[in-house]
């Protein structure tokens, strides 16, 4: 197509070289920028023209043709275009003149950012945002008014790309060397803005539970799963067995879980204790042990019924409880003895704290009763 517009060209030169060697009186054309044709069209930056664009010729019943062969009154030049335009000229008398050339640059499309790109007017963006401008005679890119960075490129239709990293609402301008512009009003969060964390799967002591939560403005999305210390809070403990030292003073609780048998743990007990029943001169009393243990905010207790309270009566420890104990007991409450803490309690038979006529009644009664 180029080749044979060149051929026709050249064709059309010889011809015209012709003519002016047969006729020198013949007025050259001009080079360029013709005068002898009114330019009508919208006027953008510099030299450019942001409308499809009309040639009439100046002089009254001059004709115009784009090829030398179909004349009109005037002809439209349609944009975009930068490259020289050939036009020819008949005057009334029916005069031809050669091919002339005239310089006409149109860009009647505003840039645009390339379709499929996340960028477009009115759009929420986190953190950043990139565009690819699609601009034949780009000039210029200005955010809120200044010009920022972009760089070259030639990817597909891309021709320019540029990034906007600062949060807040923007005006972002591109505009070509016609004055052509594209406006796009945007908003660059600071971060990332999540909806409400969604659990996905649910967690036990044997899986890892998973949460999403997605950002309302991109495909960002967090992903965030239980941690070993709070699976190891939800085990399905089944009741504990009791481990008890025969004596009542510990314990240690046993569990299983129910979801997998390599889950176990072993405590320790706090025991608390009380009497269960009093001693007496006969009997033994009795202690009641408690063991409490606490595990995943639930109480386990167990209890243990010792036979460990000595005997009351046998104040002089040999081991019977007979009328010498009685008459010592006699003896201390008129002062002809003293006792030791443990002959206190053995022959305070009632447990009153107090060491009286009665505890020394209370030993001969069970020495009568036997
Ligand atoms: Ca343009
Ligand atoms: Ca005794
Ligand atoms: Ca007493
Ligand atoms: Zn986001
Ligand atoms: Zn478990």
């Amino acid at each position: 197509m180029k080749a044979s517009f060149k051929k026709i060209f050249s064709v059309l030169l010889c011809l015209s070289l012709f003519a002016a060697i047969m006729a020198p009186i013949a007025t050259a054309a001009p080079a360029d920028d013709a005068a002898d044709v009114s330019i009508e069209g919208t006027k953008g930056n510099g030299d450019w023209y942001t409308s499809d664009v009309t040639l009439t010729p100046v002089t009254e019943g001059s004709m115009i043709s784009a090829n030398g062969s179909d004349w009109h009154q005037s002809i439209v030049v349609k944009g975009d275009r930068t490259s020289p335009f050939t036009y020819y000229l008949k005057d009334a008398d029916g005069q031809e003149s050669g091919a002339k050339k005239i310089t006409l640059k149109i860009d009647k499309t505003a840039p645009r950012i390339r379709s499929g790109s996340a960028f477009k007017d009115g759009g929420i963006y986190c953190k950043t945002v990139s565009g690819g401008i699609v601009e034949e005679y780009f000039d210029k890119i200005l955010v809120d008014g200044e010009p920022i960075r972009y760089t070259q490129d030639d990817y597909d239709e891309i021709k320019y790309y540029f990034t906007i990293n600062t949060a807040g609402s923007h005006t972002v301008e591109v505009y070509d060397k016609a004055g052509n512009v594209l406006t796009a009003n945007i908003t660059v969060n600071e971060d990332h803005v999540y909806g409400d964390l969604v659990q996905t799967k649910a967690p036990s002591c044997t899986v890892r539970g998973n949460w999403e939560k997605q950002c309302i403005y991109c495909i960002h999305k967090v992903i965030i799963s239980s941690t070993d210390a709070e699976m190891d809070q939800l085990h399905d403990w089944n009741d504990p067995t009791f481990e008890w030292a025969e004596d009542g003073s510990s314990a240690t609780a046993a569990f299983t879980c129910n979801n997998s048998e390599l889950h176990s743990r072993t405590l320790d007990a706090e025991i608390t204790s009380e009497v269960l029943t009093a001693p007496t001169c006969k009997e033994m009393g009795e202690t009641k042990y408690t063991a409490t243990v606490e595990l995943q905010g639930k109480t386990y207790t167990d209890e243990l019924i010792v036979k460990d309270i000595p005997t009351k009566g046998d104040v002089n420890g040999d081991s019977n409880v007979d009328l010498v104990d009685a008459r010592t007991i006699l003896e201390y409450i008129v002062e002809l003895q003293t006792f030791n803490d443990e002959q206190f309690n053995a022959a305070d038979i009632n447990g009153n704290g107090k060491i009286t006529i009665a505890d020394a009644k209370l030993v001969l009664k069970s020495l009568v009763t036997e």
